[in-house]
């Protein structure tokens, strides 16, 4: 007597979500600057420096940032955006500024602005107005989470796949309202894997739910930077187009790319 026995039977399924980092890992800052006229500058010669009438004479801010003129010379002087052979552009002017005053100014298009000082005409200065920065420093702004789910002689195995490396999480397997897995993990490479000791089925599905911690070394939760909350989570059965999905993130949301497998394969 042959005894029947099921040796393959498996679920694929991927669900591949993408969370926008709220938090930057890291980014120059150029929210704010302060542009100084220089001392002396009320006579010729600054120009002629390499530090220039302006200091610094070519400075970056974000848009929607903060420019600080500020006038620490005994002479008053302007910043007066334009240049002296075409006149004031309009974009700003800080009138004349009296030693000791400073004036702010927040740009509100990228691009480059020429300024001069009208009293002092060899007073010329740029500001360079830019995008706001993406972080730097090969953090991934994105915090991707695949769940596979390949559920073989009798036990589930999630496969877990991250855009980026020491994604701090927790994984609960939840089936007939007991929960069958409950991890708190730390992920050391772009992949992991947990086996949850139950198989799901259109009545007992399995609900798997991946909660990001942060991301960074562990033991250091305080330092743990970019999405927080749940990342995605995953109802496991093993009949094509019975697969509920549900994804949602604490930060904005954006789906890569939903993909449903599922095969059956029984052998004798
Ligand atoms: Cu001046």
């Amino acid at each position: 007597m042959k005894t029947k026995a099921i040796c393959s039977f498996f679920v694929l399924f991927a669900i591949v979500a993408g969370i926008v980092a709220t938090t930057p890992a890291a980014f120059a800052d150029h929210s704010e600057v302060t542009i100084e006229a220089a001392m002396g500058s009320g006579a010729p010669g600054c120009e002629d420096t390499a530090e220039g009438c302006y200091i610094p004479s070519t400075a970056t801010v974000d848009v929607g940032g903060k420019v600080i003129m500020s006038n620490p010379d005994t002479a008053a002087h302007t910043f007066t955006a334009g240049t002296p052979e075409d006149g004031p552009s309009g974009e700003f002017d800080t009138g004349l500024l009296m030693a000791g005053n400073s004036f702010e100014y927040s740009p509100d298009t990228v691009g480059e602005i020429n300024y001069f000082c009208m009293v002092h005409p060899w007073m010329q200065g740029l500001i360079v107005v830019q995008e706001v920065e993406a972080e730097e420093g090969g953090m991934a702004g994105e915090l991707m989470v695949t769940i596979t789910d390949s559920a073989v002689k009798g036990g589930t195995q999630v496969d877990l796949e991250f855009s980026t490396l020491h994604v701090n999480y927790e994984i609960t397997a939840m089936q007939n309202g007991e929960t069958v897995l409950q991890e708190t993990a730390h992920a050391m490479e772009m992949t992991a894997s947990h086996m949850v000791d139950a198989v799901g089925s259109d009545e007992n599905p399995i609900d798997i739910k991946i909660v990001s911690l942060g991301i960074g070394p562990p033991g250091s939760e305080a330092d743990w930077t970019g999405p927080m909350g749940e990342v995605a989570s995953a109802k496991v059965v093993p009949e094509f187009g019975t697969i509920a999905m549900m994804i949602l993130a604490v930060a904005i949301i954006s789906i890569v790319a939903v993909t449903a497998k599922s095969r059956v394969i029984p052998r004798f």
